[in-house]
């Protein structure tokens, strides 16, 4: 082993020679680092620092020692241990949507001054729904649904949140299906274009996918840099493709974006990758440029085969709440969406909007965001969400 080491690092110094002689020609002056900083330093300075050795030594000698009581080092053990990879998703999931079902808990509290179901809690609860952005029509369907045998009758606090959880853990079922990149023609690339606004997490979600792809589908991807209009996108998007060690085909900025997804799309057949990734631009400003771009990636993929792309990946940002529903309508005029992935569920009170969504369009919720990092996005699980979105723990 020690001899395995000495010999790679004789092979490494003799390249760093060669590179050094590439740098440097020979006739440069020799520039070595001088050791001799005592000679260097004045008087004053040397003074100075030994003052200053003697200064750290005595606070440290009049420092206290830590009193060891159980609770301190327990408390010390707490604050220093890594949380970032416990608990699994359920965990995850539930801190995550704390801000979201802190919102409906303690709202569910301020109506249940009384114990039976009247006109008037039924008015309170929906309003409550209302505000938790699963919008008016979701929020009137689950109300009645929940008044059916239960109007005039005592009620409590648990029972409403597990009839709640029930009610929403229905309408998200039919919706909670995991992208599924198997459908390709054999030998050719099964196509993934994902949309959305500016900042919805678009290329965050292409790195967290295809992180996913890569590592626990062993699938082999490419992603492709579609968002030609900033420098900074193409960098992200580069960077992301580095992490989960998987090709980026870009092209310079303003580039065309169609000519951009032809492109990735020949090599990716040509190399024989599981999937190719396009990350678009989200000009919603410029609806019109916007949409005749969309469109043009679509017909130039098309071109090659009438089936791509499989699947059109609409990103919306939870935090932008009723405005999510508007942009589905909108991307759906553009292109023709296949299924949803939400982000940003960490850190919002308005994660209600995702039961709405499901409620009203019935498009596939594939994933969602709940975090910056490289695997927070989590598989969607119908009843998870709607257990942790009211606080349901599920014994
Ligand atoms: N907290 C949180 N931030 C996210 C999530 N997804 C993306 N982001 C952040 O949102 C910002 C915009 O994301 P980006 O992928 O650049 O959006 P794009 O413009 O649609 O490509 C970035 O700072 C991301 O780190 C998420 O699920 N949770
Ligand atoms: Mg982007």
């Amino acid at each position: 082993m020690v001899f395995w080491r000495k010999k790679k690092n004789i092979a490494e110094q003799e390249q760093e020679e060669r590179d050094d002689k590439l740098l440097h020609r020979d006739d440069d002056p020799q520039i070595e680092p001088s050791t001799d900083y005592e000679a260097e330093m004045g008087e004053g300075i040397k003074q100075e620092i030994n003052e200053t050795d003697i200064t750290v030594i005595d606070t440290l000698e009049d420092s206290p020692v830590p009193v060891h009581t159980p609770d301190a080092d327990k408390q010390e053990k707490e604050d220093l241990s890594d949380h970032s990879q416990e608990g699994g998703w359920l965990s995850r999931l539930t801190s995550g949507l704390t801000k979201s079902s802190n919102k409906i808990t303690q709202g569910l509290g301020d109506i249940l001054t009384k114990k039976k179901l009247d006109q008037a809690m039924l008015e309170d609860l929906e309003d409550l729904l209302i505000t938790a952005d699963l919008g008016p029509k979701t929020a009137a369907k689950i109300v009645e649904e929940f008044s059916k045998d239960r109007f005039g009758k005592d009620v409590s606090e648990e029972e409403i949140k597990l009839a709640l959880a029930n009610s929403m853990s229905a309408i998200l079922e039919p919706v909670a299906k995991p992208l599924d990149v198997n459908g390709a023609t054999a030998g050719e690339p099964f196509v993934i274009l994902v949309c959305g606004v500016n900042g919805a997490g678009k290329t965050t979600t292409i790195g967290k996918i295809a992180h996913d792809l890569v590592l626990h589908q062993k699938k082999s991807v490419m992603l492709a840099a579609g968002d030609t209009f900033r420098a900074a996108a193409v960098e992200q998007l580069k960077v992301w493709a580095e992490r989960v060690h998987c090709p980026c085909v870009a092209k310079d900025i303003g580039a065309d974006a169609a000519a951009v997804a032809f492109e990735a799309y020949e090599k990716a057949k040509a190399d024989g990758r599981d999937v190719l990734m396009i990350d678009t631009a989200g000009r919603l400003q410029n609806k019109q440029n916007l949409m005749e771009e969309l469109e043009k990636i679509v017909r130039v993929l098309k071109k090659q085969n009438e089936n791509l792309p499989h699947a059109v990946l609409l990103v919306l940002d939870a935090t932008t709440g009723q405005n999510a529903f508007s942009q589905v309508e909108t991307f759906q005029k553009m292109v023709n969406v296949s299924g949803l992935v939400v982000t940003k569920l960490d850190g919002t009170a308005k994660g209600g909007v995702l039961i709405g969504l499901a409620d009203q369009f019935g498009l596939p919720v594939h994933a969602i965001g709940i975090g910056e990092k490289i695997d927070d996005l989590s598989p969607f699980s119908a009843k998870d969400f709607a257990n942790s979105l009211v606080g349901v723990v599920d014994v």
